[in-house]
Order: C-alpha cells, then sequence, then structure tokens
C-alpha cells in the first residue's frame, strides 16, 4: 500500500538532518488504541484530510493478532497509527501540523462534522507563543487531538 525511505542518510545527531538540509523531528511514528476501528478511520480520514494526511497503511491481520492496525500520515510516511483495542488510559493527546490557520480551521470543521467533539476551536494560544494558532477535537475515545500552526499570520 505504501513504500516509504529517507531521502539521504540520516545524521545520527539531534536534530537529525536529512541530505538535503531539512529537520527532522525526533519523534518517529506514534501509536493510540481505539476502541472501534470503523468509527476511529472516519474520523481520522476526515479529521486529517486538510493536513494532507490519509490511511496510508493497514498491517495484514495475520501479523496483528486479528486486530486492526493503520497507520495515517503525509505521503509517503505513516507516522501516525491506530489499533483496535481499549483506549490508552488516561487518553493521549496529539498534534498534528498545519501548514496555514486556515487548515487548523478546515481540521476543526472537518473533526467535529465526523463524529468529534469539541475540545477548544480554532484560535491563538499566544500562552504557548506569540504566534501559536490551534484548534482541539476529542476523538471518538476521547483523545485529545489538535491541529496547530506556528507561523505569523
Ligand atoms: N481546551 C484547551 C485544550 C488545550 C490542550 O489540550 N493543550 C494541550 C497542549 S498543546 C495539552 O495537552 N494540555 C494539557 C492538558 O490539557 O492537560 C484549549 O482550547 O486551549
Amino acid at each position: 500500500m505504501y513504500g516509504f525511505a529517507p531521502k539521504g542518510r540520516l545524521s545520527s545527531r539531534l536534530p537529525s538532518v536529512d541530505t538535503d538540509g531539512s529537520v527532522l523531528p525526533m519523534l518517529d511514528h506514534m501509536g493510540i488504541s481505539v476502541r472501534d476501528p470503523e468509527a476511529s478511520r472516519r474520523f481520522y480520514d476526515a479529521a486529517l484530510a486538510p493536513l494532507g494526511g490519509r490511511l496510508l497503511m493497514e498491517v495484514p491481520k495475520a501479523h496483528t493478532g486479528g486486530v486492526f492496525v493503520g497507520g495515517y500520515g503525509v505521503p509517503p510516511m505513516p507516522d501516525f497509527w491506530i489499533t483496535g483495542g481499549a483506549p490508552n488510559e488516561p487518553r493521549i493527546h496529539v498534534a498534528f501540523r498545519a501548514s496555514s490557520r486556515a487548515e487548523v480551521d478546515a481540521f476543526y470543521q472537518a473533526a467535529l462534522a465526523a463524529g468529534g467533539r469539541d475540545n477548544g476551536p480554532p484560535g491563538p494560544r499566544p500562552h504557548y507563543h506569540e504566534h501559536y494558532y490551534g484548534a482541539f477535537v476529542l476523538d471518538p475515545d476521547g483523545h485529545n487531538i489538535e491541529a496547530v500552526c506556528h507561523d505569523p499570520p
């Protein structure tokens, strides 16, 4: 379903720097547990689309004990995984990067329309930093999902 390879050899130092000079985040991928994978897929399909994200990979159930394990990301790399099972306690907070404030707004609207619950409408959060603009939605299990743009307006 997807093929991923880094653009070049990665530096072993932090922050990781790709061969083209771009800085890569320390975090490679992460995952959360969700009670109803179909409901969560509907939510994340919709919520992440405005950010350029989509389901990129599903691990064959022969390798997962029969549960859904799917990876979302901006192609080509899945970096956010959902796994069917008992939701994490306490619930997880995940922030997805948006490239504009309009994308944050679109994330919020799409996430609410796909069954999310409001946890903070789009707007500046200057207590994080001067240009921080975020929106927060609880996913079907109550995980606190955010889109954030760090750029000046
Ligand atoms: N409802 C708050 C949500 C803020 C929020 O969830 N912030 C993240 C960090 S960006 C978080 O995990 N905060 C800690 C907490 O809520 O316990 C808002 O709209 O600002």
